[in-house]
C-alpha cells in the first residue's frame, strides 16, 4: 500500500495546490510586486508558489483555506490595503461558489508594497 501512496504524494508535492487560486478572487492574475507578470504563488514567499508562506498564505491557510469577509477585511501584509482591496474584491462579496466580476487585482495580498520602501521595511521581504 505504501508503495501506492508514495508516488501520489510525491506528484501532490510538485504540482503543489493548483486549485487555492480558484479559492480567492483575481487568484490567477495577482501582480508580481518584484516586476512584470503575475505572482503564481498568492500565498507563498516564492513567486513560483512553493516553499514558506508569506502573511496572506498565513493567514488563509488559518481561515481553512477560504475567502470569507473576515479574510478580506484583514490586511495580510501590513501595506495599508485589505486583502480585498488589494485583490479587487474591495466590497467582499466575491464567493467561490458565485464568483462575481471584478477589477483587476491592485496589488499583492500577501507582500507589502511597496517593496523596499521604508512602511515594508519592517517585512523583510525583498525581490
Ligand atoms: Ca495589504
Amino acid at each position: 500500500m505504501l508503495k501506492a501512496i508514495v508516488p501520489i504524494l510525491c506528484v501532490a508535492v510538485a504540482l503543489g495546490y493548483p486549485s487555492y487560486p480558484s479559492l480567492i478572487p483575481n487568484g490567477f492574475s495577482v501582480p508580481n510586486p518584484c516586476g512584470g507578470g503575475i505572482w503564481r504563488g498568492v500565498g507563498h514567499l516564492a513567486q513560483i508558489g512553493s516553499g514558506p508562506l508569506n502573511p496572506f498564505g498565513m493567514a488563509f491557510r488559518d481561515n481553512d483555506h477560504r475567502w470569507n469577509k473576515t479574510l478580506c477585511m484583514l490586511d495580510s501584509d501590513g501595506d495599508g490595503m485589505t486583502n480585498g482591496e488589494e485583490l479587487g474584491d474591495s466590497g467582499c462579496h466575491w464567493t467561490e461558489d458565485r464568483p462575481t466580476n471584478l477589477p483587476a487585482a491592485r496589488g499583492h495580498p500577501g507582500i507589502c508594497e511597496p517593496v523596499g520602501s521604508a512602511k515594508c521595511a519592517g517585512s523583510g521581504f525583498m525581490c
